[in-house]
């Protein structure tokens, strides 16, 4: 290493000299993930086990942001993303700085399982990003199956835990995983793991402790206090069932409310569920960006694709949005919410 930089005499250009010294330099491995549920927070768990490195873990309003500082990184060799879907509003800045990471020598391996535009898959091979994408199964999932030799006997049940809370369990590979163990067995742990990430949201160095603890093939009731922590968020959901049953309203296609003291995605499926329609719409503020986060749930009767439709609609409105075709969410400005709610509901007529 020192020896190129010493050996003036030997004269390549100075670039060259650069160039070199900079590559050596570059040792971190960095996984991006989603920490909003179980699935982000299990495939930053599974990537930890295999490739070491750190996680950064964010939300959807802030995912852009992340990525930006992590491809600013001179440090950066390996770079890990999943579990993040990708929309009309920054799919475009999404290659360009992974087309740049590329330049500089950076392996760049993309996991996920949200609806993408075929043009942004072809645009992310071509500059020979690793694509391990499949809408039917879970991100963990595809991250287990991709790189089980260097997991523990362990990661499948951490994998079958995702797929149960993204209501992926019945498909090729998670029900596969999930028959290796009692099905009672898993569906608790799963949900004391969701319950302790959803109550964490405020808490990043909690979620960043969950993925150690998990990467270290603990189960999730054996890390101190989950079960405690989940009777917690329990009960605070049975109060947001009150809540939701007196502030509900519906327009013809959809039941709709304003959260204000939880999460959204929490509230979601109770307003899905009460209000009797097909799609359920919960949107919180988020003081600080001016924006609204949106959650969206389909019924098993839905026939449109939810996430396709929210992402067009998010990007008209200046905002951003996708997901699934029954579970799918969006940031819209704060003042077009109204807009969004009453075009929305035109658009499942
Ligand atoms: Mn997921």
């Amino acid at each position: 290493m020192v020896s190129s930089k010493t050996k003036k005499t030997v004269k390549p250009t100075k670039k060259k000299i650069v160039k070199k010294t900079k590559s050596t330099q570059r040792t971190k491995v960095i996984c991006i993930s989603h920490k909003e549920d179980a699935d982000g927070i299990s495939s930053a768990a599974l990537i930890r086990q295999a490739f070491g490195g750190d996680s950064v873990l964010v939300d959807y309003p802030g995912q852009m942001e992340a990525i930006q500082k992590v491809c600013a990184d001179e440090k950066l060799k390996s770079l890990y993303i999943c579990d993040l879907g990708l929309s009309k509003k920054n799919q475009d800045e999404f290659v360009e700085l992974l087309k740049t990471l590329k330049k500089n020598h950076v392996s760049v391996t993309y996991i996920d399982h949200h609806d993408i535009d075929p043009e942004i898959t072809k645009a992310l091979e071509k500059i020979k990003v690793k694509m391990i994408h499949d809408i039917n199964e879970c991100t963990t999932v595809q991250v287990y199956n991709a790189f089980k030799s260097k997991l523990s006997d362990h990661a499948p049940f951490i994998a079958a835990c995702a797929a149960i809370t993204d209501y992926m369990e019945d498909r090729p590979i998670g029900s596969k995983l999930l028959q290796i163990y009692d099905r009672q067995f898993a569906l608790i742990n799963a949900t004391v793991l969701t319950y302790n990430i959803v109550g964490h949201q405020k808490d990043p160095d909690y979620l960043l402790y969950l993925v150690e603890e998990l990467a270290e093939s603990k189960f999730p009731h054996e890390i101190p206090n989950t079960f405690e922590f989940a009777q917690i968020q329990v009960d605070k959901l049975a109060q947001i069932i009150a809540k939701v049953k007196k502030g509900m309203k519906t327009m013809k296609n959809i039941g709709y409310m304003e959260i204000m003291d939880s999460g959204a995605s929490g509230a979601v499926n109770f307003v899905l569920g009460l209000s009797g329609k097909d799609v359920g719409v919960a949107y919180k503020e988020r003081v600080d960006h001016g924006i609204y986060a949106v959650s969206v749930r389909g019924s098993k009767s839905c026939k449109v694709h939810l996430g396709q439709i929210v992402n067009l609609l998010a990007t008209e409105l200046g905002g951003s949005g996708g997901g699934h075709d029954k579970a799918c969410g969006a940031v819209i400005p704060k003042p077009k919410i109204k807009k969004f709610l009453t075009e929305f509901n035109k658009k499942l007529n």
